[in-house]
């Protein structure tokens, strides 16, 4: 069965899936595209022979749409999910699932009423080949009991002229709030959050030092004007041993008493397999119903809302914020059990 795409969303992550389901994907068929714009989505679509449209409800409504993929602006990504699961159509959305963790509980309620899991969230980085061996050496026994994890997360310069300090926490480090706890298998119990300030006035670092219910501490670096290049890093430390994330390297200059490698202007080379994986396993959740081991799904969005929520708290307040969670509904424990 070829499964036909719906994309609503034609900006930078629309263009992005787009290219990945037309060309990389040959169980997928990019169907149509729908955006605000109405020349932005006749452009991408063009680009891949689909059609195009301005009507996201009727993209969601339409026979010959098997699937849908929703890359628009975050506060408009629960309720299109919710829409998709009215029309009882499996969904892919990019991060995060919301900006405030009482309309993520909306769209888990929704989702548990319909009695089957069709949202995945787009927490791609659970398939960067480097977090997941991260994770399988923890799992594996090869650096003991996980102690800490250090995260930087970087990018050249803020996406939007009215990015701020809290952006970085609801837009950026969902991320890592859920690469974390997807490479840990812990969940969060408080988070305190910093922010220097930078000479050109422009948005600063945020450094969050988060706990973990097993004890464990993680700090996350975002710093969305690092001026350099994109830059994830990563380390778990453990007991009798430590892992660092690896970003691929295809070749280094050595030249004049000096030894050069690139960065990437943003994260869609660093991650541009992990996207691919991603909907790859979308495309076979669609198919076959079962959902993908490694996805993210409605309850990892919820979670990572609620700790953005307690760094943004944090971040104003100037105090360590309790991250409190509702228990985690059996429906969503299905996957793991
Ligand atoms: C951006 O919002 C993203 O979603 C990217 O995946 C992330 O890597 C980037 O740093 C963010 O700013």
């Amino acid at each position: 069965m070829t499964v036909r795409i719906g994309i609503i969303g034609a900006g930078i992550m629309g263009a992005d899936h787009a290219k990945i389901f037309a060309e990389d994907l040959p169980g997928a068929e990019l169907r149509l595209v729908v955006d605000a714009s109405a020349d932005r989505a006749e452009t991408l679509a063009r680009a891949y022979g689909a059609g195009a449209g301005t009507d996201a409800d009727a993209l969601i409504a339409r026979a010959d749409i098997d699937a849908v993929l929703i890359a628009s602006p975050d506060f408009t990504h629960a309720p299109l999910t919710k829409a998709c699961l009215a029309a009882g159509k499996p969904v892919l959305c990019e991060k995060p699932l919301s900006p405030l963790s009482s309309e993520c509980l909306e769209v888990m309620a929704a989702e548990e009423a319909s009695g089957r899991q069709s949202v995945q969230l787009g927490f791609m980085r659970r398939y960067d080949q480097s977090y997941q061996e991260m994770r399988g050496a923890l799992r594996d026994g090869l650096i003991g009991r996980a102690v800490m994890m250090h995260n930087f997360h970087r990018n050249v310069e803020n996406p939007a002229a009215d990015f701020t300090a809290d952006m970085a926490i609801t837009n950026s480090a969902p991320h890592e709030f859920d690469a974390t706890r997807f490479v840990l298998g812990t969940d969060y119990v408080a988070v305190t959050a910093f922010s220097p300030q930078l000479a050109s006035g422009r948005v600063g670092p945020v450094v969050m030092v988060l706990e973990t219910d097993q004890g464990q501490v993680v700090t996350i670096e975002v710093n969305n004007n690092a001026a350099y290049g994109y830059d994830v890093r990563g380390e778990l430390v453990g007991e009798t041993g430590a892992v660092s994330l690896s970003a691929p390297l295809h070749s280094r200059i050595d030249r004049g008493l000096q030894q050069v490698t690139t960065y990437a202007a943003d994260w869609r080379p660093r991650f541009a397999e992990a996207y691919r994986r991603q909907n790859r396993a979308f495309i076979d959740f669609v198919r076959s119903g079962v959902f993908p081991a490694d996805g993210a799904n409605a309850w990892d969005g919820y979670a990572a809302s609620v700790i953005a929520e307690a760094g943004v708290t944090s971040l104003k307040e100037g105090r360590r914020v309790v991250v409190e969670m509702i228990a985690q509904p059996d429906f969503y424990r299905k996957r793991t059990d």
